[in-house]
């Protein structure tokens, strides 16, 4: 089918991506620069379709987040605060156990765990806290501490990487989260997170993990002071990586909240930037399975159209999540597995409820049809 691009440019792209040529830099530039959204659109859903078809995938999940005191103290982040702090909190196992049972009797099939770098939890702390989500929930997957926290482990406890999370693996470790990354950038680095890792770091945490065994996620945190290059230089590194391990299952751009932070001056991202996110990144990234619209983060309605735009994941129906929301986000705390359906469906797409590992739970059947 000939389609009409208003910004011409587009149309040898489109060629590109049509015959499955690698896009190169130039190309993720001009995807960023052109105000041509719909056509940048139009260009991701013809992948996305190709992948999934009319597929929208989503799980069922929880947060834990088991400290808020990190020593980082990120210019961007909301949520951690300082040992001492009034607000700050650092769950023990009682903690742990009584979140994980006051939902005990729904279907849980991810428990999504990430939390600050607080100097009080030892290394046993993290393999308990694995065996008792485990103990707890045996049925469900264990998503778990970014490279951040796996850096920070395998430092507490001395030892490599791959024997670090060959430890966390054996206490019930089944994949990790992709947040961490921030923006693969050294400049962005000593403006915003001068205390945490670098790109190089970060990308080679994630080699050893995706060596050792396990996949994970990546994301991106967008709409503060990164530039274009910049982001195509992310999503670059990513896909680079990926071709090496092929250990990343889904990607998520993370649309930044300034609310509470040292960054409160910065206005919220458009949704012209959210659905262009999506987009650039379903196209730059042609060897990830997966895009996420975290409707956390982006609002239900956007995440919608999102999936129109190359994202063929919601993410969770979450309840308890505190990252965004101490940093203003206005989007549900959680949603219903029926309310997650009617979003799915309310797009012109077919949920499947998957697991960590993007099986369809139901197997094949969707969910109403199992009773
Ligand atoms: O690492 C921190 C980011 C991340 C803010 O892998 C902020 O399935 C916006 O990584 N505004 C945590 N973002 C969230 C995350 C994630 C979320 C959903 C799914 C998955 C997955 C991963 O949130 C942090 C940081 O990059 N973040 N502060 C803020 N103010
Ligand atoms: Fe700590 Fe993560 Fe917040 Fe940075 S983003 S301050 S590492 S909790």
């Amino acid at each position: 089918m000939e389609v009409a691009f208003l910004d011409k440019r587009l149309e040898k792209l489109y060629e590109k991506v049509k015959k499955g040529t690698r896009l190169s830099k130039e190309d993720g530039l001009l995807l960023f620069e052109t105000d041509d959204l719909v056509s940048v659109g139009i260009v991701a859903d013809f992948v996305r379709r190709k992948k999934h078809g009319k597929k929208a995938f989503y799980v069922y999940n929880q947060h834990i987040n088991y400290t808020n005191i990190c020593k980082n103290r990120c210019l961007f982040c909301a949520y951690a605060v300082d040992k001492g702090d009034p607000a700050s909190y650092s769950w023990n196992m009682e903690d742990i156990e009584k979140r994980l049972m006051d939902r005990i009797d729904e279907p849980v099939k991810e428990l999504h765990i990430v939390g600050g770098l607080n100097p009080d939890q030892d290394f046993s702390y993290f393999t308990n806290l694995l065996k008792t989500v485990k103990k707890i929930r045996p049925k469900a997957s264990i998503k778990a501490f970014t490279s951040v926290e796996i850096d920070y482990l395998s430092r507490l406890s001395g030892l490599s990487v791959s024997e670090t999370v060959a430890i966390l693996k054996d206490a019930g470790l089944d994949m990790m989260p992709g947040g961490g990354a921030e923006v693969l950038s050294d400049r962005v680095r000593e403006k915003l997170f001068p205390k945490k890792m670098g790109a190089a770091r970060w990308l080679a945490i994630m080699e050893e993990v995706h060596m050792a065994g396990l996949t994970s996620n990546a994301t991106m945190l967008y709409g503060h002071i990164e530039t274009i290059e910049e982001r195509v230089e992310h999503l670059m590194a990513l896909r680079e990586l990926q071709d090496r391990t092929g250990g990343f299952s889904a990607f998520i751009p993370l649309a930044f909240h300034s609310k509470n932070t040292k960054l409160h001056h910065i206005p919220p991202t458009t949704a012209f930037d959210d659905l262009k996110m999506v987009a650039v990144s379903r196209l730059m990234l042609d060897n990830f399975d997966h895009i996420k619209a975290y409707w956390v983060m982006i609002g239900e309605k956007l995440a919608q159209v999102a999936l129109a735009y190359g994202a063929d994941d919601l993410d969770g129906t979450i309840i308890e999540e505190r990252i965004t929301h101490t940093a203003g986000a206005k989007s549900a705390k959680g949603l219903t597995r029926e309310e997650m359906e009617d979003m799915i469906k309310g797009a012109g797409f077919v949920p499947v409820e998957r697991d960590s590992f993007y099986n369809n739970v139901h197997g094949g059947l969707p969910p109403q049809s199992k009773g």
